[in-house]
C-alpha cells in the first residue's frame, strides 16, 4: 500500500442541521484533511446523496479556512461595521469575564440575555451551552418562538405531548397520508425523495402553495394562507356526514368534544369552499379519503406560523381525534419527534437543576425591544443563531445591536449578519470536527456525529467554549468539569438502546426500536384527565375559547399582499448564505408572484420591484410563477443581509406578531405594499 493510499480514511458521521433527514454522511480525509464530504450509501434515508445545498456548502465553506472564523476576535470600530483584531482565548475569555461579572453584580444576571437556535442541532453542541446560561442566571430568548412554539403549546395541551408523532416506519400500514403545511420536497429532500414517493397510499397535501411535493400528490388542497381551521371544520363535517367519527374513541378518550361538534353543522362544503378556496369536490374527496383510514397526519411548522396558529393547530389536530385514528398502527400525527421518546435526558444534558429561580424567558418577538432598553439588556450572547437574518424587526434589531452599553458576544462559524455587531466572537468549531450525538425529529433513530479532522484554526466546539468560560466565572459545579465523551457515554448508558460510542460511531445510525413505535398506545395521553383534552386549560388560560373555532385570518386589505417566506432549497436557515456557490445558485434576491397578480399590478416579470410595510421595506425582481395563488408573495427565508444590496432579507419586512398562543411568530402573516422599480441603472451619474 502505498503512503498516500494509508493516509487515505473514510469516516462515517452524520449531518446535524435543523432538518428532518439528518442524513449519514461519508467524509474522505487525506493526511488528517478532508478532502471530500458525501453521502454515506449505508444509510437509509441518505442513500448515498448529500441534498444539493449541503454537498455544495460542506465541499465549499465549511471546509475552507478563509472562510472560517479561526481565532477569537475583539471588535476595532463601530458597532456593526464587522471590524475587529485577533485575540487570544485567553484574552478574549479574561476580557468578556472582566466586563461580565461587575454587570452581573450590579444589573442582575437577568439583564444577559442568551439567544441560541438551530446552527447545530447536535446534542451536546446543540445543549451544553446551557448550562453555563442556567448557573448564570440569564434571560434565554426562548429559541421556538420564532419557529414552532404555537404548535408545540397546542398539541402539547391537547395531547399530552407534541413530540410524540408517528413512527415514519408505520406507513407501510397506512392508506393515506396528509402532508399540511409542511413542504419536504425543500425541508426533507430524502424523505421527499424516497419515503413520500414509497407512500404505499393516497396522498394529500394542504398548502397554499405547488410545492414540489403538491406535484407529487393525488390531491392539492390549494387552502388560501390563514384560513386552514376553516378548512379542517369542513373536514369534520364532511367525516360526519359520511359516517367516519368514531364515537366510542371519542366517548372514552376525549373531553371538549361538544363545543366543537356544535359548530360543524354551520360549516358545510360550499361554506368552506368560499372561505378556503378549495373547491367542494375535492373536499369531498380528501374527506373520503382521510376518513377511510388508516391515515397519517403531518403537520408541518410553517402550518403554525400565523397570526390564528394556536387555533389552526388545534383545528387540524382534530382530525384524528374525531375519528380515532390515533394510538394504532399507520394512523396518528406527527409535527416532530423529541428527544425523551429515544430515552435521552436532556435536562441533564442542559443542568436545568443549575437553575435558581424559575427560567426568565423572552419571546424573539420582543428581543428587539428587550435590546433597546438597557434596564432589560445589558449583555447579549448570541450562539447557533444568526438573529439579523433570521428574527423579526429586523431594522429596529440593527439599531438596539449599535447600543453602546450592550456587551455583545457571538459564537459562529462564520462572519455573519449578526457578528457584525459583536464586540468579541468566538469562533466554533463544524460538526466534522468533534464527537456528538444526533436525534432526528421525524425518524426516530440515533445517530453518531464523529471527529473526522482537527478543529479549523483555535476554533472550539460550543460545549468547551462555555466550559472554558464557566472555569473562567469560577463556576464550580462539576457539571463544568465533566467531559464530552463522559457526556456521550452517560446519554448513551441510559437510552433505550444503550451502547458506547463506538459501537455508534461504526453503525452510524441505529433504529432506537426494533418495531414502529406506536405514540399513544392503548389511548393514553399524558394529560392531566388522561384523555385528549380539546378544551385543555393552556387554551383557557391563554384567552382563547374552550374549542377551536373555524376562524379565519382576515382578507388583506387596500391592495396588500400577503407575503409567505418559506425555506429555499438551496439555504438551511440562514446557514449556506454565504458559500459561493450556493450564492450563485440563490441569484438575486426575488418573489414569487401569480401571472395574473402580475398583470394586475402592472408589473413584469424579472423586473425589479418594492416591498414596503411599515416594519421596512426591501427590494426584489419580481418572478412569474402560476404555483402561488393571486393574492400571495413568496420571498424565501434567511438571505446573508451584509451580503444583500439593500442589506436586507424578508425579515425587514417581518413586524414581529405573536400568534395567538405562546407569543410564537406569526411571520406568515405579514402583508406588504407592493409598487414597481425603475430598473438599476449599470452607470452611475
Ligand atoms: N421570514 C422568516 N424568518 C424565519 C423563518 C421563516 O419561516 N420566515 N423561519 C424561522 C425558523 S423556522 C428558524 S428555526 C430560525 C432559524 O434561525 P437560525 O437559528 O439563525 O438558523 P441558522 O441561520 O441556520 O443558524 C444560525 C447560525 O449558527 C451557525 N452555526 C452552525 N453550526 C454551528 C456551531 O456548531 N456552533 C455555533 N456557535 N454556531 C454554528 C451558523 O453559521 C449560523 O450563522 O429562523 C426563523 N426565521
Ligand atoms: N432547505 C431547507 N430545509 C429546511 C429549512 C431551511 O431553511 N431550508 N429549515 C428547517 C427548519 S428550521 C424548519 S422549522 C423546517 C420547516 O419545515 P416545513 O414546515 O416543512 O417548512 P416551511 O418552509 O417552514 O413551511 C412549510 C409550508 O407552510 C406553508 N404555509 C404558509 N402559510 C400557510 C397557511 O396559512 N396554511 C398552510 N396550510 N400552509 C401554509 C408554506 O407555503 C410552506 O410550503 O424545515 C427545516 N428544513
Ligand atoms: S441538510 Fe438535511 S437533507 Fe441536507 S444533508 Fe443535512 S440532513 Fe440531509
Ligand atoms: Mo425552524
Amino acid at each position: 500500500m502505498s503512503i498516500a493510499a494509508k493516509n487515505f480514511e473514510r469516516i462515517k458521521t452524520t449531518c446535524p442541521r435543523d432538518c428532518y433527514d439528518a442524513c449519514g454522511i461519508v467524509v474522505e480525509t487525506r493526511n488528517g484533511r478532508i478532502s471530500k464530504v458525501l453521502g454515506d450509501p449505508d444509510h437509509a434515508v441518505a442513500q448515498g446523496a448529500l441534498c444539493t445545498k449541503c454537498a455544495l456548502a460542506y465541499n465549499s465553506a465549511w471546509i475552507d479556512p478563509s472562510q472560517r472564523l479561526l481565532t477569537p476576535l475583539r471588535r476595532t470600530g463601530a458597532k456593526g461595521t464587522g471590524l475587529f483584531e485577533r485575540v487570544s482565548w485567553e484574552t478574549a475569555l479574561g476580557e468578556i469575564t472582566a466586563r461580565l461579572q461587575p454587570l452581573v453584580d450590579t444589573s442582575g444576571a437577568k439583564t444577559v440575555l442568551h439567544t441560541h437556535y438551530t446552527g447545530t442541532c447536535s446534542l451536546l453542541a446543540g445543549n451544553y451551552p446551557q448550562r453555563f446560561f442556567h448557573r448564570l442566571g440569564a434571560t434565554e430568548v426562548d429559541p421556538d418562538s420564532v419557529c414552532n412554539k404555537a404548535g408545540h403549546v397546542a398539541l402539547g395541551a391537547m395531547f399530552g405531548s407534541s413530540l410524540d408523532g408517528f413512527d415514519a416506519r408505520t406507513s407501510r400500514d397506512a392508506s393515506c397520508l396528509v402532508v399540511w403545511g409542511a413542504n419536504p420536497s425543500t425541508c426533507a429532500p430524502h424523505i421527499h425523495k424516497h419515503w413520500l414517493r414509497e407512500f404505499p397510499g393516497a396522498l394529500i397535501v394542504v398548502d397554499p402553495i405547488r410545492h414540489g411535493t403538491a406535484e407529487i400528490a393525488t390531491l392539492h388542497l390549494q387552502v388560501r394562507p390563514g384560513t386552514d381551521a376553516a378548512l379542517a371544520f369542513g373536514l369534520l363535517h364532511l367525516l360526519r356526514n359520511q359516517g367516519a367519527l368514531d364515537r366510542d374513541f371519542i366517548a372514552a378518550h376525549v373531553r371538549g368534544w361538544v363545543d366543537v361538534e356544535d359548530q360543524l353543522d354551520a360549516c358545510t362544503p360550499h361554506w368552506t369552499e368560499e372561505i378556503t378556496g378549495v373547491p367542494a369536490a375535492q373536499l369531498e374527496q380528501a374527506a373520503r379519503l382521510y376518513g377511510k383510514g388508516p391515515s397519517l397526519l403531518w403537520m408541518g411548522q410553517g402550518l403554525q406560523r400565523q397570526r390564528l396558529g394556536g387555533n389552526v393547530m388545534r383545528s387540524v389536530a382534530l382530525l384524528p381525534v374525531a375519528t380515532g385514528q390515533i394510538g394504532k398502527p399507520g394512523t396518528g400525527w406527527m409535527f416532530m419527534n423529541g428527544f425523551a421518546s429515544r430515552g435521552l435526558d436532556l435536562d441533564y444534558l442542559t443542568a436545568e437543576h443549575l437553575r435558581r429561580e424559575p427560567a426568565p424567558s423572552l419571546s424573539h418577538m420582543d428581543l428587539a425591544a428587550a435590546l433597546e432598553d438597557p434596564a432589560r439588556s445589558q449583555v447579549l450572547f448570541c450562539w447557533n443563531n444568526n438573529i439579523v437574518a433570521s428574527s423579526p424587526a429586523q431594522n429596529r434589531l440593527r439599531v438596539a445591536l449599535q447600543r453602546e452599553n450592550l456587551l455583545t458576544i457571538c459564537c459562529d462559524l462564520f462572519h455573519t449578519d449578526t457578528v457584525d455587531y459583536a464586540d468579541y466572537v468566538l469562533p466554533a468549531a463544524s460538526f466534522l470536527e468533534f464527537d456528538d450525538l444526533i436525534a432526528s425529529y421525524f425518524h426516530y433513530t440515533l445517530s453518531a456525529q464523529v471527529r473526522t479532522t482537527e478543529p479549523f484554526g483555535e476554533s472550539l466546539p460550543n460545549q468547551e467554549i462555555f466550559r472554558r468560560l464557566a472555569k473562567k466565572l469560577k463556576f464550580s459545579e462539576r457539571e463544568f468539569q465533566d467531559s464530552d465523551a463522559e457526556i456521550i457515554a452517560r446519554l448513551l448508558a441510559n437510552c433505550r438502546v444503550p451502547m458506547t460510542f463506538a459501537e455508534l460511531a461504526a453503525r452510524g445510525t441505529v433504529d432506537v426500536a426494533p418495531d414502529p413505535v406506536i405514540p399513544f398506545a392503548g389511548g393514553m395521553f399524558p394529560t392531566e384527565s388522561g384523555r385528549i383534552e380539546i378544551d385543555a386549560s393552556a387554551f383557557l388560560e391563554a384567552g382563547l375559547p374552550a374549542a377551536p373555532q373555524p376562524f379565519v385570518q382576515a382578507p388583506t386589505q387596500n391592495g396588500r399582499l400577503r407575503i409567505l417566506s418559506p425555506a429555499t432549497p438551496w439555504l438551511m436557515n440562514s446557514s449556506y448564505g454565504n458559500a459561493a456557490p450556493i450564492r450563485r445558485k440563490l441569484g438575486a434576491a426575488d418573489a414569487l408572484l401569480h401571472p395574473n397578480e402580475l398583470a394586475a399590478r402592472g408589473l413584469v416579470d424579472g423586473k425589479p420591484i418594492l416591498l414596503s410595510n411599515d416594519s421596512g421595506q426591501l427590494q426584489v425582481i419580481a418572478r412569474s410563477s402560476d404555483a402561488v395563488p393571486p393574492g400571495v408573495c413568496v420571498v424565501y427565508k434567511s438571505r446573508w443581509t451584509r451580503l444583500a444590496a439593500d442589506h436586507a432579507n424578508v425579515n425587514v419586512l417581518n413586524p414581529g406578531e405573536k400568534s395567538d398562543i405562546a407569543e410564537s411568530c406569526a411571520v406568515h402573516s405579514i402583508e406588504a405594499d407592493c409598487i414597481p422599480l425603475p430598473a438599476p441603472t449599470s452607470t452611475r451619474v
